[in-house]
């Protein structure tokens, strides 16, 4: 498992880690999920994994709150895959693993993306949303603006949290289409009184072109890769506000 802090740009402080599953393969190296997330769902593993992921990112949020040093997070989040939603007992599952760790729920944040969290809202009658949302965890819109769903759809979504995909974010120093977008994804979630995190800062230009558009907090790899537990303990992140 690995930790990639989100920053609060106000400040330079970590805000949350998003827990990022990483395989350690024999011969192929250190591989992200994206790569064998397909074949976990094929092979039905996808449940077992993504039970595993919940418990470890819980169980070191729990580490880190009894031990509280500087630059340790106070909330994680966590990807759900869309297969995993569409399983029955879901809500039970992250009740579990939320319970089990003894950390408040609200210092959990699961990310879907936007079709994970429509599958969920249309399911029957949203009953598996609700229940996710009853339990107080914090649900969150991963790569925002890679979808097809519409506007009005989402911004009645019980998510207080978008995350705006890197593809967006990219161009926000040099591109003026994608800085109007997010410009207006950011006015738009802002009066809704959503926290947007933008995705895929990679460098300082973008960061402070994001800053100068009111964006709070951001993520990638200029503030800090995804690490193992070892290096994020460190406590550094190399992160600073910008100025
Ligand atoms: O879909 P999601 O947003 O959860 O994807 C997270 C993935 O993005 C992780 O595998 C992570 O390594 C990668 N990532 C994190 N920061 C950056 C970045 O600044 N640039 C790029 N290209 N990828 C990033
Ligand atoms: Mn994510």
């Amino acid at each position: 498992m690995h930790y990639q802090p989100i920053i609060d740009l106000t400040n330079g402080a970590t805000y949350a880690v998003e827990a990022l599953l990483r395989w350690q393969h024999p011969t192929r190296g250190l591989l992200p999920a994206g790569v064998f997330i397909d074949v976990a769902e094929e092979s039905g593993l996808i449940l077992e994994l993504g039970h595993w992921t919940l418990t470890q990112a819980c169980g070191q949020l729990a580490a880190w709150r009894t031990h509280p040093a500087s630059g340790t997070p106070q909330r994680v989040f966590v990807n759900v895959s869309t297969s995993e939603v569409a399983q029955a007992r879901l809500s039970e599952r992250i009740d579990q693993a939320v319970t089990a760790a003894g950390v408040p729920s609200s210092s959990v944040v699961l990310e879907l993306t936007e079709t994970g969290i429509l599958t969920l809202a249309d399911i029957a009658t949203g009953a598996p949303l609700e229940a996710v949302r009853r339990l107080g965890v914090e649900l969150a819109i991963d790569d925002f603006g890679t979808g097809h769903s519409s506007l009005s759809r989402l911004v009645h979504l019980p998510t207080r949290i978008l995350k705006i995909d890197k593809s967006l974010v990219r161009g926000v120093a040099h591109d003026r289409r994608s800085a109007a977008v997010v410009s207006a994804v950011l006015l738009l979630a802002h009066n809704l009184g959503k926290t947007v995190i933008a995705e895929g800062v990679e460098d300082e230009e973008t960061l402070r072109a994001l800053h100068e558009l009111g964006c709070t907090y951001a993520q990638g790899y200029h503030l800090g890769r995804p690490e193992p537990l070892a290096m994020l303990n460190r406590g550094t992140t190399g992160a600073e506000a910008p100025g």
